[in-house]
């Protein structure tokens, strides 16, 4: 999802951080494009860091109202466990409903998108106050507008859903999430970084359809353009887990044996992909270079570990910005539409501090 599209009237957007905004120029490190001969910008980028939401993100003004304040009875679609970084949301999303004193009834679709379709139909049916919801993938829109028309109001909670079926500020208050093109264009820096803008690369991506997986490829997509050193040689679905990952890259590492760099879409995916790497004789942050997204704990003690180059966090902890935004909109408060999490980036220089913060 493009989050400009939330913004369709605005002018600039905050988005476009340009990547070469860091460079210092260009004209003396052609060396550094190696065979080709062309010089990768990326390679002495700065870290193009956090996006905000485009300018002119419109408040939610037609959605349906929440007008108790007290005594609220919440329900959350998650839509998935399999995971440390679902672990983790849901965790929080419990935390702050406790410190809140609100009961929070949690639906689990055990990454089953027919199973988070009926989840959502079953909760609708117990009018919750306010729901959240998990989307697996942007295809449940549908659902989504039937919560809508049910009078009950909808907040995304990391992932989006297809937005010309389900309306921003009507069929759902808001989505809460990071912004992942903008992760996209942070892990290329950091993969043109790793292999000095030459790379083979194959790609793990996410769960097909669901929005990180779209938008994460194309920011990638779109930074690698300038390095015509860097190629994705083939990609596809690990389903953001670890046994997945490191099943698909088994394969893929087979069948491309001149492949010199992994571009996964999670940690998870990318640990798999450091065990199937290993298991080939070969040795990750050497002869084959790992770069993901998430943060996780796992993923900063393999980037510490020197098997990971870099993670981009995408933080799970959704609980504070997910009740604060309900409580807004139940005090009348303009909410917007869309609201990106700030997230930083993990590196060799400080994996290893962050290690026991993460989850
Ligand atoms: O990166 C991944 C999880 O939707 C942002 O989903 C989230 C992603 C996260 O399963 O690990």
């Amino acid at each position: 999802m493009d989050l400009r599209k939330f913004a369709p009237f605005a002018g600039v957007a905050v988005l476009s951080v340009s990547l070469l905004a860091g460079c210092g120029g260009s004209s003396n490190n052609a060396a550094s494009g190696g065979s080709s001969g062309a010089a990768c910008p990326l390679t002495s980028a700065a870290d193009p860091g956090n996006s905000q939401a485009p300018a002119g993100v419109p408040t939610a003004d037609k959605a349906p109202k929440l007008t108790k304040t007290s005594g609220l009875k919440i329900a959350f679609s998650q839509n998935a466990s399999n995971n440390p970084w679902r672990l983790a949301e849901t965790a929080s999303m419990k935390d702050e409903a406790a410190k809140q004193g609100l009961q929070l009834t949690i639906t689990d679709a055990n990454n089953d998108q027919s199973k988070q379709v009926s989840d959502i139909k079953g909760l609708i049916a117990q009018k919750p106050d306010a729901l959240f919801i998990a989307p697996i993938t942007e295809q449940i829109a549908n659902v989504v507008k039937d919560a809508a028309t049910a009078g009950i109001p909808v907040f995304l909670l990391d992932r989006a859903v297809d937005t010309n079926i389900a309306v921003p500020g009507k069929d759902f208050v808001s989505v809460m999430q990071s912004d992942f093109i903008q992760e996209g264009k942070r892990a290329a820096v950091q993969m043109a970084k790793a292999t000095n803008g030459n790379a083979k690369i194959i790609e793990l991506e996410g769960t097909t359809g669901a929005s990180p997986a779209i938008d994460r490829k194309k920011g990638f997509d779109e930074a690698i353009k300038q390095c015509s050193g860097m190629q994705i040689v083939v990609s596809q679905d690990g389903d953001f887990t670890r046994a997945k990952g490191q099943s698909v890259a088994e394969t893929l590492l087979q069948s491309h044996p001149d492949a010199t760099a992994i571009y996964a879409h999670n940690d998870e995916m990318a640990l798999g992909a450091i065990a199937a790497i290993k298991a080939i004789g070969k040795v990750p942050g050497k002869d084959i270079q790992v770069v993901s997204v998430d943060g996780e704990k796992d993923g900063l003690k393999a980037v510490a570990a020197g098997d990971l180059y870099a993670t981009v966090e995408c933080s799970p902890r959704f609980g504070p910005i997910a009740f604060q935004t309900m409580t807004d909109y139940a005090a009348g408060k303009p909410v917007k539409t869309l609201i990106i999490n700030s997230d930083q980036l993990f590196t060799k220089d400080n994996a290893a501090d962050n290690v026991a913060k993460a989850y």
